[in-house]
């Protein structure tokens, strides 16, 4: 029998193109995993949580105890959940995965039951400041292999807004902000405007033009990102309704998942929420109610495998999906860990797909592979990623903050 004792843990943070944290365990036998978490501007919070108070209750532990240590460190904690214990359980969890598989000699999905298909339907982010940049984006989307796209432009009046690579206030030396970091390298965020009586007015033309160029076939996404009142949800989900999205995200803050009820009865587009979530207990009367059609929690934000998995299972005795948040502040650790649940769970619904940097990849060396529309998790043992500490190096962290939102009429804080 191998030793599998845990004899090392170490926190490891990069910042190639973007800032990533991850935790690097180790058993005594050598047997390494990884697990990301990253929390995008807040990374060095989860750092100490997990330097200062978890490293410490690490070494010595049986690699394989995968429940029992996540019990451990999520009753242990007492003032449990939130944002920032939940990405460092996540990373230890999703790091004893990788070793137990690797212990195995199978890709991880093989210990979550094998596959269920033949790999993850993914969706790429189209954007554009106006209709004809938008087309292009789409078109090129398409030329890539991409069989689902989430459209998001701007909106006439606001200078920058979310999701759209080419507003003026996105572009950081050369390269937009929401193509690989939506986060500003800087000691404070980038303000926004925002106006949403002039959104609710542009998105629904949007969508009609789409299709109107693209056809009734393509699967169509869209972000308000928590930026609505719960009257407005509902309205924009009614006047979207001809334009049969795939789904519609986060259409009012995470806090009051209640307000849900509201925009359900107004109307029949699906809705996606959960991408800010941390434990099975934010779903629960989402679920119960079947206020939702897709769950957006990543591995990294939710607790790890472990409880992504039981999130999945519970949402899946309702009928309702993954659809799994995979910005680029996902690392590829945290993306490759989604790709083997998605290809195992029954209810894989979609997974969101926002490419690394090439710099990126070259730090994490992921194993994942997009074809046809697809992704797939690979056929390496674990996770299938390594990570390259020389490179790592080479890219130290810098202070980065998402921008924040302010009202165009009268600038007060507004959710962004
Ligand atoms: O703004 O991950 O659906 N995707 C999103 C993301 C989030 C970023 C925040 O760090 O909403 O682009
Ligand atoms: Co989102």
């Amino acid at each position: 029998m191998s030793n599998t004792q845990i004899a090392s843990a170490e926190v490891l943070v990069t910042s190639p193109g973007r800032n990533f944290v991850t935790l690097r365990l180790r058993t005594a036998d050598g047997v390494e995993g990884l697990g990301d978490a990253t929390v995008n501007g807040r990374e060095l919070a989860v750092v100490s949580y997990l330097r200062d108070h978890l490293v410490p209750l690490l070494l010595g532990r049986d690699a394989h105890a995968i429940e029992d240590t996540w019990q451990y460190l999520y009753r242990g904690a007492y003032w449990r959940r939130g944002p920032i214990t939940m990405a460092a359980i996540a990373a230890v969890d999703t790091a004893l995965w990788d070793i137990k598989a690797k212990l195995a000699g199978m890709p991880l999905y093989q210990l979550l039951g094998g596959h269920s298909r033949r790999g993850c339907l993914a969706y790429g982010h189209a954007s554009g400041a106006d209709l004809p940049e938008l087309f292009d984006s789409v078109r090129s989307h398409l030329e890539q292999g991409y069989r689902a796209i989430r459209i998001q432009t701007g909106i006439p009046g606001l200078d920058s807004v979310y999701g759209v690579a080419t507003s003026p206030n996105a572009a950081v030396g050369g390269a937009s902000r929401y193509d690989h970091e939506p986060a500003r390298r800087a000691a404070a965020p980038v303000e926004e405007e925002w106006d949403t009586r002039a959104y609710l007015r542009h998105i629904p033309g949007v969508f009609e033009a789409v299709r109107a160029e693209f056809g009734p076939e393509l699967p169509l996404l869209h972000d308000a990102h928590h930026r609505l009142a719960p009257i407005q949800a509902a309205r924009l989900g009614k006047l979207l309704e001809p334009y049969d999205l795939f789904w519609l995200e986060d259409v009012t803050p995470a806090e009051n998942t209640a307000v849900l009820r509201r925009v359900r009865e107004h109307t029949t587009t699906p809705l996606a929420i959960g991408e800010v979530f941390n434990t099975v207990w934010d779903y629960r009367e989402l679920f119960e109610e079947q206020l939702i059609d897709y769950v957006r929690s990543p591995v990294t934000h939710a607790g790890g495998i472990t409880a992504l998995r039981r999130i999945f299972d519970y949402a899946s005795i309702y009928q309702i999906k993954s659809g799994v948040h995979g910005p680029t502040d996902v690392s590829p650790v945290g993306l490759a860990a989604a790709l083997h649940l998605g290809v195992a769970i029954p209810n894989f619904g979609i997974q969101e797909y926002m490419k690394h940097s090439a710099t990126t990849d070259e730090v994490f060396r992921p194993g994942f592979a997009f074809s046809g529309g697809l992704l797939s998790p690979g056929e390496e043992p674990g996770l299938g990623v390594s990570y390259d500490d020389a490179v790592a190096e080479a890219h130290p962290y810098s202070a980065a903050y998402l921008p924040v939102n302010r009202l165009k009429l009268d600038g007060s804080m507004h959710d962004w």
